[in-house]
């Protein structure tokens, strides 16, 4: 099973939107594996962010995902990144599609509600960069059998 690594950033937390995010992910029928309400250290976030560095909107990026608290989550299921990536919707989210998070929810770019890993590669160096494996949770549910054929 594929694991991806999301993160509500702390503009969804503050505006309170934590259980309608989730809500969303887990009716899709992705798994929550593990999670927590975190203040990031700046080097976690600079170690995160590291591939956009250069960019002009980097220091402002870094400032504001440590500012306050994120949900940091592990989700499992078929195709988990892609599929999340198709939830949480395009990085803007004035072109994200109505229905996805950040086409619901978000108005601006600097603001856009979620993070979502772009690849198995990145989403295995992400969860190994914000959970240890002892933090991660292997379990079944009955409803398995009516999400998987
Ligand atoms: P993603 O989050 O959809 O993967 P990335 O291109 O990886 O998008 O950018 C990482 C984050 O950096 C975005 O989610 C957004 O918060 C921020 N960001 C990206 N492009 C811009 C921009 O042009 N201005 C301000 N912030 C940006
Ligand atoms: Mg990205």
């Amino acid at each position: 099973m594929e694991r991806t690594f999301v993160m509500i950033k702390p503009d969804a937390v503050q505006r309170k939107l934590i259980g309608e995010i989730v809500q969303r992910i887990e009716r899709k029928g992705l798994k929550l594996v593990a999670a927590k309400l975190m203040t990031v250290p700046q080097s976690l976030a600079e170690t995160h962010y590291a591939e956009h560095k250069e960019r002009p909107f980097y220091n402002s990026l870094i400032s504001f995902i440590t500012s306050a608290p994120v949900f940091a989550m592990v989700l499992e299921g078929e195709d988990a990144v892609n599929i999340s990536r198709h939830i949480i919707g395009a990085t803007n989210p004035s072109e994200a599609s109505l229905g996805t998070i950040r086409g619901d929810l978000g108005l601006t770019v600097g603001r856009n509600v979620v993070h979502g890993s772009d690849s198995v590669e990145s989403a295995e160096r992400e969860i190994a960069l914000w959970f240890d494996e002892s933090e991660i949770s292997s379990y079944t549910l009955p409803e398995d059998v009516w999400v998987y054929e």
